[in-house]
C-alpha cells in the first residue's frame, strides 16, 4: 500500500508539473484529490486494512494529499503569471473602466445659492415656508385687497377658497415676522407659482425676497444693500438706478434698474435701448403690514425686497428663453 501511494504521489507531481494550462491542472487535481479522486478513494479505503497498518497509511496518505495540493497551488501560480491578465469571453478587465457621466448644479441652482451667499455675508438667515399656502399669508397680511389684480384666478393658482400656491416667498417672511422680535434680518428663497407662460414667464419659478426689520431702518440702509447686491452678483461697477414705483406691501416703494449687462449702457435689443434692465422691487415695509403681525411701528422699520431668479440669471447667462431652464435638454444644461 505504501509502493502504491508512492508512486500516485509521483504521478500526480509529474502530471501537475507538465500541466500546459489551468483546465487540464483542474483536471489532474480533480482525478487524484477530487470528492471521486484516487487518493480519496485509498483513504475512504482505510478501514478495510488491517488495524496495524492503518495509522502508519493513513499518515502516509495524508501526507501525499498535502504535497500533491501543494504542488497544484505552485502550479497555479505559474500558469497564472505566464497568461498575463485574465481574459473572460466579452470581459477584458484590462480596458479603462467606462466613465460615468458626472452632474452638476442646474443653472438656477447656481444663481440661487449665489445670491444667497451675499446677503449671508451681509448677516441675513435663510428662512423658509411652505409652497402650498394660506390666502392670508399670501395676499391679507400684505396689504394686497380683494379687489387687487394681483389675486385675478389669472395669475393665482387656487387649492380653494382660502388655500393656494404662494405667487412670491413673502408669505415665508410674514410667517417670520409673526414668530420672530426685531432685530430681523432675513432672505426667503423658493419655488413660486404664477398662471402664466410665454417666453420669459414659466407657471413656476424662483424668487429670493429680503427683509429687515429693525430700529431706524431707513431707504439709505435698502439702497446701500441693492446697489452692493448688484455689483456682486453683476459687475463691480455696474450702475444702479431707483425709480419710484407701487406695491401695496411697502411704501414707499421703488423698482431698481442695473445698466444694462449686455451693452453696459449703450442700448441693445436686451435692454430696449434704454441701457437700463429692471431686476428687483423693493421699498420699505408698509405700516400696515408691520401692524398685521404685531410689530410696533413706533419702535420699529423696515425694507424689504424681491427679485426672481430666472431673471438674473438669464442675465448673466445671455438666455433669451426662460423654457429653456426647464426642458432638460442636456445639450443645453451641459453648457453650465
Ligand atoms: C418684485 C417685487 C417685492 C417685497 C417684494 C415684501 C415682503 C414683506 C413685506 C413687504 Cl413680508 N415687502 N416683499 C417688497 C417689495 C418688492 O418684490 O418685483 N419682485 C420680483
Amino acid at each position: 500500500m505504501e509502493d502504491r501511494l508512492r508512486s500516485i504521489e509521483d504521478k500526480a507531481i509529474k502530471a501537475v508539473r507538465q500541466a500546459k494550462d489551468q483546465e487540464t491542472l483542474e483536471e489532474i487535481k480533480v482525478r487524484f484529490l477530487g470528492r471521486k479522486g484516487i487518493l480519496t478513494g485509498i483513504l475512504k479505503g482505510l478501514g478495510r486494512l488491517p488495524r496495524q497498518e492503518r495509522p502508519k497509511v493513513g499518515k502516509l496518505a495524508n501526507e501525499v494529499k498535502v504535497r500533491i495540493e501543494r504542488a497544484v497551488r505552485q502550479r497555479l501560480k505559474a500558469l497564472e503569471k505566464e497568461a498575463g491578465p485574465k481574459v473572460i469571453k466579452g470581459f477584458d478587465p484590462t480596458l479603462p473602466g467606462r466613465t460615468l457621466p458626472r452632474g452638476h448644479l442646474h443653472p438656477i441652482t447656481t444663481v440661487l445659492h449665489k445670491v444667497c451667499s451675499i446677503f449671508e455675508r451681509l448677516g441675513f438667515s435663510i428662512a423658509e415656508g411652505p409652497e402650498i399656502e394660506l390666502d392670508f399669508y399670501n395676499f391679507e397680511a400684505l396689504n394686497i385687497p380683494p379687489d387687487h389684480p394681483a389675486r385675478d384666478m389669472q395669475d393665482t393658482f387656487y387649492v380653494d377658497d382660502k388655500v393656494l400656491l404662494r405667487t412670491h416667498t413673502s408669505p415665508i417672511q410674514v410667517r417670520t415676522m409673526e414668530v420672530m422680535k426685531p432685530p430681523i434680518r432675513i432672505i426667503a428663497p423658493g419655488k413660486v407659482y404664477r398662471c402664466d407662460s410665454d417666453v420669459t414667464h414659466t407657471p413656476m419659478f424662483h424668487q429670493v425676497e429680503g427683509l429687515m426689520v429693525d430700529r431706524e431702518v431707513s431707504f439709505a440702509h435698502l439702497k446701500g444693500i441693492l446697489t452692493h447686491f448688484a455689483q456682486e452678483i453683476f459687475y463691480r461697477d455696474t450702475k444702479v438706478r431707483f425709480r419710484p414705483s407701487f406695491f401695496p406691501f411697502t411704501e414707499p416703494s421703488a423698482e431698481i434698474d442695473i445698466q444694462c449687462v449686455m451693452c453696459r449702457g449703450g442700448g441693445c435689443r436686451v435692454c430696449s435701448d434704454t441701457g437700463w434692465l429692471e431686476v428687483l422691487g423693493a421699498g420699505l415695509v408698509h405700516p400696515q403690514v408691520l401692524r398685521n403681525v404685531g410689530i410696533d411701528t413706533e419702535r420699529y422699520s423696515g425694507f424689504a425686497f424681491g427679485l426672481g431668479i430666472e431673471r438674473i440669471a438669464m442675465l448673466k447667462y445671455g438666455i433669451n428663453d426662460i423654457r429653456l431652464f426647464y426642458d432638460n435638454d442636456l445639450r443645453f444644461l451641459n453648457q453650465f
